[in-house]
């Protein structure tokens, strides 16, 4: 199992590498230069699916979704719950689902949501003992009058939904947990090292578009903490007329500037996807005030017609793009650094 850093070095290496691909470079429209040809490429056919992740895990989330997409028939909102899916079992990964890195009490709390092209949405936030939030959170778009499910509500539904009951604190989490406990001060800490939230946008071949976000959230946070990702319209917006977007990182300047929601609303005044995962950035780095620090937040955007965008406070966040012809990650264009 590879550090974090070491794993990002590799995804830095395999993401330059790719950059040079026609395809996650082209896909970039409206890009910034440095990071992706400066030439504009036709828009693909709106009905050609593509499903988008963040982080280089996203590329195994997209595995499971093209699972759904490649199909003629394959809907954007069962591809996105698939794909969600599957870093949510993964007891590997520390930052979602299963073996996720606990609160500092102990509790593995998740967080999750889904969005549709009709904007119809469902969410769980500090969820504990269910490794799929984001099946919860389609069963309460689906299956109840509301939007968001909570806590002891969000798992009682669960549980009354027929999800099993399980315990999502693995020994190698307990690990560190308590190596955490040892070391700390028992204070509130954003630990961005644990930035690794998958957020997924699809299109699927008859132009809907989906998302889903799901998360552990921030390792050790106070118990009770919920951040960005279970928000519809901070780390998740989808509208079916305009595109949607998702973000990753540090979930609490995303809640402030309502991010995701943010990206669309400017692609729906005319921005490229680009363009407004650029603009979502700068609002954060407003927020900031020069003080950026370890301060972490990256966008991504789909439009309807399939253009991508991405864009990051700092260096260091990529995305895993998935087309009928390529299989990528791309190292996102920040700004700063
Ligand atoms: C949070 N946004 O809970 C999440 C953490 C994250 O990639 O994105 N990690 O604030």
């Amino acid at each position: 199992m590879p550090t974090r850093r070491e794993f990002l070095t590799t995804c830095a290496l395999t993401g330059a590498a790719l950059t040079g691909a026609a395809m996650g470079a082209s896909r970039l429209a409206g890009c910034a230069p440095a990071a992706a040809e400066k030439e504009s490429v036709p828009m693909p056919s709106s009905h050609r699916p593509l499903v988008l992740s963040t982080w280089f895990f996203g590329r195994n989330a997209n595995a499971a979704a093209w699972d759904v997409l490649g199909r003629p028939d394959g809907a954007a909102l069962d591809a996105v719950e698939m794909g969600a899916r599957q870093p949510e079992a993964n007891p590997d990964n520390h930052t979602v689902g299963l073996g996720g890195f606990p609160d500092r009490d102990g509790h593995v709390t998740l967080d999750a949501c889904i969005m549709d092209h009709e904007r119809r949405a469902g969410s769980v936030a500090c969820l504990e003992h269910i490794v799929h939030p984001v099946s919860v959170a389609r069963r309460v778009m689906e299956k109840t009058p509301h939007v968001m499910l909570v806590g002891d509500g969000a798992l009682q539904f669960a549980l009354a939904e027929g999800f099993p009951r399980e315990n999502l604190l693995t020994p190698a989490a307990e690990q560190a947990w308590r190596e955490w406990q040892r070391e700390s001060k028992y204070e509130p800490q954003a630990n961005i090292e644990n930035h690794d939230t998958l957020g997924i946008l699809a299109l699927d071949g008859q132009g809907r578009l989906a998302g889903a976000c799901t998360t552990s959230g921030l390792a050790f946070k106070m118990h009770g903490r919920v951040g960005d990702s279970p928000i519809i319209g901070a780390a998740l917006y989808v509208d079916g007329e305009v595109g949607g977007a998702c973000a990753t990182g540090h979930g609490e300047y995303v809640m402030r500037t309502l991010g995701s929601f943010l990206v669309v609303e400017l692609m729906r005044q005319g921005r490229t996807p680009q363009q407004a995962c650029e603009e979502a950035v700068d609002r954060v780095l407003k927020d900031l005030r020069g003080k950026v620090g370890e301060i972490q937040v990256g966008y991504l955007a789909l439009d309807r017609g399939g253009q991508v965008g991405a864009c990051s406070v700092q260096p260091g966040f990529q995305y895993a793009l998935r087309t009928d012809q390529s299989d990528e990650v791309t190292d996102a264009p920040s700004r700063t650094g």
